[in-house]
C-alpha cells in the first residue's frame, strides 16, 4: 500500500510547492470552515461546509449557495488544499470516495491522466493524443524510482523491467478496466517501452524481433478487433503478452496467449458496430487477391456484413489492408500463408449467403453455387457438404444413420461453423505469430514480463453467460491482488517489526469464487456441465438444480426470477449481477456438426484440414482417417482436442485457462494498472463522475482503499517525520545533543498526545492510520502561524 514518502527517498513532501503563499492562503481559507463533501445525486458530491452539527445530521451550506440538512453519513470530510493533485492517492489523510474523484479530476484537468492508488496506476483516458510518450519521455522514465517522476505507465513498465533483473524474478502488469478505458493503448506503451529500452546493441537480428513484437498488434488487432458502441478499435478477446529477457536484460522473445474471444459476432452485430475489421480490408485487397477468394468489393454483398455499419470515422480499410500485409510480411508470413488466413475469411463471408429454403418442413439448398464457393475456398466436396449439412450423419448406438434437419437448425449449424472457422482460424494465426517471435529458443533467459490487457467487471441491464466468464475472471484478479497488496503490506509491517493482527483479505471474495467453479460441492459452472450432459438437459431445469445445489443460506448468492424472465443473482466484489440463463447450455456446448468437421479435417486445403485435426480422430462411417502430414500438435496447442473421450465445454476451457494463468501470475511480481473511461463521449477533458465512481468500485481501487484504511496507510522515515513535525515539540529543536530517530520520534508522538491505535513506530519509519497525518499538518500550521505572528511582531518591534 501506498507509502506517504517512498521509501527509496524522495525529496518531496506531498507535493512539490510552487507558491508557499498561496499555499497558506488557502489553508487559512481552509482552516476557517468545516469542508465537507456532500453526496449529490446528479454530481455524485459537491462542496460545502458544516454551519451547525446534530446527533445524526448537520447543517451544510453548500459552496455554490444554499443550505440543507442532511444526514450525518451523507458527507465527507475533505482533505486540505496541500493534499490537491497528489501523485499517489494513499498519501490523501481522508482517504473516501470524493476525495478520490477529486484528486483524479482536478489531475486529468491538468492533463495529468495517470496518478499512482498506492499499489494501482490508476490512468484515465486522455482521448487525445498527449506529448508524453515520446523517445525523451522514455528516456527521462529509464532507470528512476517511482516519486521521482510523475505517474506514468513508462514507471511502471520501468519497475518491472528493473524488478525482473534486480531480483531475478518473473513480472507482470495486470491492466483491466472497461471498454474504450485504454487498456490496449497502454499494453501497446510497456511493449513500446520495454522495447526501447530493453535493447542496447544495434544487432539487425534483435532489431527484427524488437519489430515483429510489435507488429505482433496490428495483426491481432485486424483479426481480434472491431468497432462497438462504445470503442471504434474494441479488443474482442483478452491477451496476456509475455516479453521474455535473456541474461543481458535484453529482449529474447515473446509469446501471446489469448482468451475468450467473442465468436458471436462473425455472424451478427448491430447497425451501429462492426464485424472484425479483416472483414473490411479483405474486401479493399488487390483485385488478384480478391479474384482468388471469389471476393466483391462490396460489402453489400454479404450477409454477415451487410446490416453492419461500414466505415469507421478516420480509418481507412485500404490502407489498414496494405499495414496488415505488411506486418504479415514482416512477421515472416509467405504469400500462401497469407493467403490461406485470408481464405478462413472469405469462405465464412461466403458460408452466409448460403439461403436455407424450407421443403416440407425440410431444409434444403436451392442455389448451390454459393455452397460451391465455400467448398472451393475450403478444399472439400461440395455435394458432401451438403449433405452433411442438411442430413448429417450421427451415431445411434453401433450404426451410423442420417438425421434430416429442420431449416432453423441447418441455419444453426451454418452460424456455429462460420463461429468456428474463424475461431480456429484466430488461434492458428497466433500460434503462427508465436513461432514467429518466440523465446523458447533462448538458453539464457533471465525472465519475462507479462501484460495482461483483459475486460473489467461488466454489469449490463442483461447479463449472460459471457459476462459471468469474465466476472469471475475479474473476481479472481482482485483476489490476486488484495492477497498480493497484503503481502507486501505485511512484509513492510514485519520488516519494520510493527504491531499487527493478521488478516486474510485474500480470502474475502473465496466464497463467490467457490460458488462460481467449485465441483464439491457443486458450483455454477460444474452444474451447467452436468446439465450439458444430461440427456434432456435446458436452461431451465439447470437453474431449478443450481437453486437445489447451492446453498440457500450462502449469503454470497441469491436466486430467485429476475425481470429477465429465469435468471439468479450474484454477489460480487463490484456489486450484485442478475445473470440470464436463458442460452447458456447452447453456449456452453457449443455443438458444430461433426460431420461437417470431419469433412474439413480432411480437406484438400492444407491449412484447413489442420484447423479441424483434432476430428480426425473422430473417424466418421467406412473413411478410414487420412493421416495429416502436419506433424503439429495444433489441436493440442489450442486446448481445443475432445481429449480422451471428455467432454470440452467453453466453460471447462475458460476455467482451465483461467487456472493455468493464475498458476502463471502467481509465479510472478505483479503490477497493476487500472484504466478508467472518463466519460460515455470519447471527449478529451471531461469527467462524468457518477461514471468514475462506478468504475473505481468494480476496479478494485476503492476496494483497494478500503483494506488499506484497516492497515497504516500512511508512513515517514524517522528522519522526514522529525524534521517535519520537530516544530511541535521546542524540545527536540533546541537539543544540541544527539537524540537517535527512534526515540525522537517516540518524544514527538509523546508530545502530541497521539493515541497509541493511531500510530505505530518500525526500525526506521512511523506509521499511520487514516487521518491522523491532516490532524498534525493542522497542528503544525497553527504552530507555524503563532512562530510567524510572534516574528512578524519581533520585526516591528525592531523597528
Ligand atoms: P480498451 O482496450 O480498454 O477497450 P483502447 O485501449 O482501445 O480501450 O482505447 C480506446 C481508445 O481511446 C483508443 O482507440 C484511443 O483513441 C483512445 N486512447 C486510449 N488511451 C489513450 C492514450 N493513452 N492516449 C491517447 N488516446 C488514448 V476494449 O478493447 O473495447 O475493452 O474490448
Ligand atoms: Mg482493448
Amino acid at each position: 500500500v501506498g507509502s506517504f514518502i517512498h521509501s527509496y527517498g524522495s525529496k518531496k513532501f506531498i507535493r512539490p510547492k510552487s507558491d508557499d503563499v498561496l499555499d497558506a492562503v488557502a489553508q487559512a481559507r481552509f482552516n476557517e470552515k468545516k469542508w465537507v463533501w456532500i453526496e449529490d445525486d446528479n454530481e455524485g458530491y459537491v462542496r460545502g461546509h458544516v454551519v451547525k452539527e446534530e446527533e445524526d445530521t448537520v447543517e451544510v451550506e453548500y459552496e455554490n449557495g444554499g443550505t440543507a440538512i442532511v444526514r450525518v453519513c451523507t458527507i465527507k470530510p475533505m482533505n486540505p488544499p496541500k493534499f490537491d493533485m497528489v501523485d499517489d492517492m494513499a498519501e490523501l489523510t481522508h482517504l473516501n470516495e470524493p476525495s478520490v474523484i477529486h484528486n483524479l479530476t482536478v489531475r486529468y484537468k491538468t492533463n495529468r491522466v495517470y496518478t499512482y492508488s498506492g499499489l494501482f496506476l490508476v490512468a484515465v483516458n486522455p482521448y487525445r493524443k498527449l506529448p508524453i510518450y515520446s523517445e525523451e519521455y522514455i528516456q527521462s522514465y529509464k532507470g528512476k524510482r517511482r516519486g521521482e517522476m510523475p505517474p506514468h505507465i513508462y514507471a511502471v513498465a520501468d519497475q518491472a523491467y528493473h524488478d525482473m533483473v534486480q531480483d531475478k524474478e518473473n513480472q507482470s502488469i495486470l491492466i483491466t478496466g472497461e471498454s474504450g478505458a485504454g487498456k490496449t493503448e497502454n499494453t501497446k506503451i510497456v511493449i513500446q517501452y520495454l522495447t526501447a529500452v530493453a535493447t542496447t546493441t544495434n544487432k539487425p537480428t534483435t532489431n527484427i524481433l524488437q519489430t515483429q513484437i510489435l507488429q505482433a498488434n496490428p495483426i491481432l488487432e485486424s483479426f481480434g478487433n472491431a468497432q462497438t458502441i462504445r470503442n471504434n478499435n474494441s479488443s474482442r478477446f483478452g491477451k496476456f503478452i509475455r516479453i521474455e529477457f535473456n541474461n543481458r536484460a535484453q529482449i529474447c522473445g515473446a509469446n501471446i496467449e489469448w482468451y475468450l474471444l467473442e465468436k458471436s459476432r462473425v455472424h451478427q452485430q448491430t447497425s451501429k458496430e462492426r464485424n472484425y475489421h479483416i472483414f473490411y480490408q479483405l474486401l479493399e485487397a488487390d483485385e488478384e487477391t480478391k479474384k482468388q477468394l471469389l471476393l466483391t468489393d462490396q460489402a453489400q454483398d454479404y450477409n454477415f456484413i451487410k446490416h453492419s455499419n461500414k466505415r469507421i470515422e478516420g480509418v481507412d480499410d485500404a490502407e489498414e489492408y496494405r499495414n496488415l500485409c505488411k506486418s504479415l510480411e514482416i512477421m515472416g508470413l509467405v504469400e500462401k500463408e497469407k493467403i490461406d488466413l485470408f481464405r478462413i475469411v472469405a469462405s465464412i463471408l461466403h458460408l452466409g449467403n448460403i439461403s436455407v429454403t424450407d421443403y416440407r418442413d425440410r431444409a434444403d439448398i436451392r442455389d448451390f453455387s454459393v455452397v460451391e464457393r465455400v467448398c472451393h475456398l475450403l478444399g472439400i466436396s461440395a455435394e458432401d457438404f451438403k449433405k452433411s449439412l442438411l442430413a448429417p450423419r450421427i451415431k445411434a448406438g453401433r450404426d451410423w444413420v442420417t438425421q434430416a434437419k429442420s431449416p432453423t437448425q441447418v441455419v444453426a449449424s451454418l452460424d456455429a461453423l462460420a463461429k468456428t472457422l474463424y475461431e480456429r482460424n484466430f488461434a492458428f494465426l497466433v500460434e503462427r505469430v508465436n513461432k514467429a517471435i518466440d523465446g523458447q529458443k533462448s538458453k539464457d533467459k533471465l525472465g519475462f514480463i507479462g501484460v495482461l490487457d483483459i475486460a473489467g467487471f461488466e454489469i449490463f441491464e442483461s447479463n449472460s453467460f459471457e459476462q459471468l466468464c469474465i466476472n469471475y475472471t475479474n473476481e479472481k484478479l482482485q483476489q490476486f491482488f488484495n492477497q498480493n497488496m497484503f503481502e507486501l503490506e505485511q512484509e513492510e509491517y514485519q520488516k519494520e517489526k510493527i504491531a499487527w493482527n493478521y488478516i486474510d483479505f485474500g480470502n474475502d471474495l473465496q466464497p463467490t469464487i467457490d460458488l462460481i467453479e467449485k465441483t464439491n460441492p457443486v458450483g455454477i459452472l460444474s452444474c451447467l456441465e452436468e446439465e450439458c450432459v444430461a440427456p434432456r438437459g435446458s436452461d431451465g431445469r439447470f437453474l431449478e438444480k443450481l437453486n437445489k445445489f447451492c446453498d440457500k443460506d450462502n449469503p454470497e448468492a441469491k436466486y430467485k426470477s429476475t425481470r429477465f424472465g429465469d435468471g439468479f443473482i450474484l454477489r460480487h466484489y463490484a456489486g450484485d449481477v442478475e445473470y440470464s440463463v436463458d442460452g447458456w447450455i447452447e453456449k456452453n456446448k457449443d455443438p458444430l456438426n461433426e460431420d461437417i468437421t470431419r469433412l474439413l479435417a480432411r480437406s484438400s486445403q492444407k491449412h484447413v484440414a489442420l484447423l479441424f485435426e483434432d476430428y480426425l480422430t473422430d473417424d466418421g462411417p467406412s473413411v478410414a482417417p487420412v493421416k495429416s502430414d502436419y506433424t503439429s500438435s495444433f489441436a493440442s496447442m489450442l486446448k481445443l482436442k475432445k481429449g480422451s473421450g471428455s467432454f470440452r465445454t467453453v466453460g471447462q476451457r475458460h476455467k482451465q485457462q483461467l487456472l493455468a494463468l493464475m498458476n502463471t501470475l502467481h509465479m510472478t511480481h505483479p503490477h497493476f494498472v487500472r484504466c478508467i473511461l472518463p466519460n460515455n463521449r470519447k471527449h478529451a477533458g471531461e469527467i462524468q463522475t457518477k461514471l468514475v465512481l462506478d468504475q473505481l468500485r468494480c476496479n478494485g481501487v476503492l476496494e483497494g482503499i478500503r483494506i488499506c484504511r484497516k492497515g497504516f496507510p500512511n508512513r515517514l522515515s524517522f528522519d522526514e517525520f522529525r524534521k517535519r513535525y520537530q516544530v511541535l515539540c521546542p524540545y527536540l529543536l533546541d537539543r544540541e545533543a544527539f537524540i537517535d530517530g527512534r526515540t525522537a520520534c517516540q518524544m514527538l508522538v509523546n508530545q502530541m498526545q497521539l493515541d497509541g491505535d493511531k500510530y505505530q513506530i518500525g526500525t526506521t519509519k512511523v506509521f499511520f492510520k487514516a487521518t491522523v497525518l491532516a490532524d498534525l499538518e493542522e497542528l503544525r500550521d497553527g504552530k507555524l502561524s503563532v512562530c510567524i505572528t510572534k516574528f512578524q511582531a519581533y520585526c516591528r518591534g525592531g523597528i
